[in-house]
């Protein structure tokens, strides 16, 4: 079972991961993402589905042509945990290499 990030961890992730921000009602991350067309942003969701699949750990987005929201959190802990840290950290890397 995994394990919810204390307040301490909970600050640092936020601290390490510029762009992410708390979620109103619900211990979460989100960040926006624009790209310069759908190609773009879909040829990243795919990148992103399949490692975050292969993690057995999968983001909760929405996306429209260029645009794509990432809302973070685990559900089986009930909030931010170590594989949100991974996760966020593949996925602020797939999109700087996107770009
Ligand atoms: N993704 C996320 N974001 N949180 C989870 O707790 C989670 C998941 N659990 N993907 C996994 C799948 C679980 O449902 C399966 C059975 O391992």
């Amino acid at each position: 079972m995994v394990e919810k990030l204390s307040e301490t961890a909970r600050a640092a992730f936020f601290a390490a991961h510029p762009g992410w921000a708390p979620v109103d009602g619900r211990d979460a991350a989100k960040k926006v993402f624009r790209f310069k067309d759908f190609n773009e942003a879909f040829g990243f969701m795919t990148r992103v589905a399949l490692a975050a699949d292969k993690a057995d750990h999968h983001p909760e987005w929405f996306n429209v042509y260029n645009r794509v929201e990432i809302t973070l959190t685990t559900h089986d802990a009930g909030g931010l945990s170590e594989r949100d840290a991974a996760l966020a950290a593949f996925i602020d890397n797939a999109a700087a290499e996107g770009r």
